[in-house]
């Protein structure tokens, strides 16, 4: 019997935007390592990626700023591969996932789209359920995806960008950080660009 054909040789590209978080441990740093490993992952290329941004905690926990940035991959892993991928990478910047949800975290790695694909599995939901609701997704999403990109069950992406609730201290800030600046996680009020 023949022996199974390499995936590369099989499975057809897909485009997939993911989105990353952190908070904790460096947050700058965090996603800035994790932006070239998601380029690393097997039968994945990275084609695109947003500048970093500052952005204000979302969710019921008080909590340190984030860090947030998009990235576009293009992709061989099927969804639930992919995710698990992503997974691994967060494991690998010593994310617990004991916390509450929504809570402080080294990495957070979010698929958001996953080409035309819509799911709701116990483990993954495409797109990614909050994402139209998010200035820290939209906002860098839209800086590397084009304005008629079709977010799956969603809409338009630059409509779902003019509905989303503004987070008025959102900042770009600077991939290195000023000479005189500690590791650790860093305010909005310093990292304005
Ligand atoms: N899961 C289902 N669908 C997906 C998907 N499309 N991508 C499952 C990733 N994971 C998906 O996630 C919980 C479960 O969601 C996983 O088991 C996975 O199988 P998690 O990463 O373990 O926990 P979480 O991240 O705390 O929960 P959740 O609901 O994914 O939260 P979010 O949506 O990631 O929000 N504020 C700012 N400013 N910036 C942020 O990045 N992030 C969050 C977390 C809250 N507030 C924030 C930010
Ligand atoms: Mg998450």
């Amino acid at each position: 019997m023949a022996s199974p054909e390499p995936r590369s040789e099989h499975a057809p590209e897909q485009l997939a935007y993911v989105g990353l978080g952190s908070n904790l441990g460096g947050p700058r740093e965090q996603v800035l390592a994790a932006l070239r490993e998601l380029g690393a992952l097997p039968g994945c290329t990275l084609v695109a990626r947003s500048s970093l941004y500052a952005t204000t905690p979302v969710g019921p926990i008080e909590q340190p700023d984030y860090v947030n940035a998009v990235a576009a991959l293009t992709t061989q892993l099927p969804p639930l591969d992919l995710l698990s991928a992503l997974q691994g990478v967060e494991g690998a910047h010593g994310r617990r996932r004991e916390g509450s949800r929504w809570g402080p975290r080294t990495l957070d790695l979010d698929l958001l789209v996953y080409g035309h694909r819509r799911l709701r599995e116990p483990g993954l939901e495409l797109p990614h359920p909050e994402m139209h609701r998010r200035a820290f997704v939209l906002v860098p999403l839209a800086e590397i995806a084009p304005e008629w990109l079709e977010i799956p069950g969603r809409g338009r992406l630059a409509d779902l960008l003019a509905a989303c609730p503004q987070d008025a201290r959102m900042r770009r800030i600077p991939e290195a950080p000023p000479k005189a600046d500690k590791p650790g996680i860093p305010a909005l009020s310093s990292l304005s660009a």
